[in-house]
């Protein structure tokens, strides 16, 4: 029987969350692709092992779609929060795991700074300072990181996945 494990990413509309998730799950190599606003929510599966998937669960970045998130919360084993790299978008992520902190309070949660890629970006460590929480730095749109995206997310799970085990 295979069990699903659920994936929140959550942070503001642009910061990378559907691109992450194509990074992870689809075989294509055109993650560059013009802005498409998710609407609600995006999804994509990572198969762990023979037993286990991963459901990476978009929440809708737009205020408008604020309303379900703590519905997509809800049985989440980890929340990645995804936020672009500058002082300005890091910010406001930070407000929006304040407004949040209640229903994150018992997660294993990690941040991505993405868009490491645009010159000025604010380095990982800088992001993590702001968040207070472990951040890593990331290109969404770079297929060679893709890797690097499943290491992080698997690394992530896997206390807890070994507990449950
Ligand atoms: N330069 C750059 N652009 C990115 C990166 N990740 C995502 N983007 C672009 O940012 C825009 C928003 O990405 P999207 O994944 O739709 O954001 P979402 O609203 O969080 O789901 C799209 O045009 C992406 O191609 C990155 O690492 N670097
Ligand atoms: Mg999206």
């Amino acid at each position: 029987m295979t069990q699903y494990v659920k994936v929140a990413l959550m942070g503001s509309g642009y910061a990378g969350k559907s691109t992450l998730i194509k990074l992870l799950t689809d075989k294509v190599d055109k993650l560059r692709t013009n802005y498409q606003p998710t609407c609600g929510m995006d999804c994509g599966t990572i198969t762990l092992d023979n037993s286990t998937k991963i459901s990476l669960v978009e929440m809708g970045g737009q205020s408008h779609f604020e309303f379900m998130w703590s519905d997509l919360l809800r049985g989440s084993k980890m929340v990645v929060v995804v936020t672009e790299s500058t002082p300005k978008a890091v910010l406001r992520t930070r407000q929006l795991l304040y407004k949040y902190k209640e229903h994150l309070s018992n997660m294993q949660i990690i941040a991505i700074a993405n868009k490491q890629d645009i010159p000025g970006s604010m380095k990982p460590q800088s992001v993590q300072d702001l968040l207070g929480v472990p951040t890593f730095g990331m290109v969404a749109v770079d297929p060679k990181q893709r890797v690097r995206g499943y290491r992080l997310i698997v690394d992530g799970l896997k206390g807890m996945m070994q507990v449950a085990a």
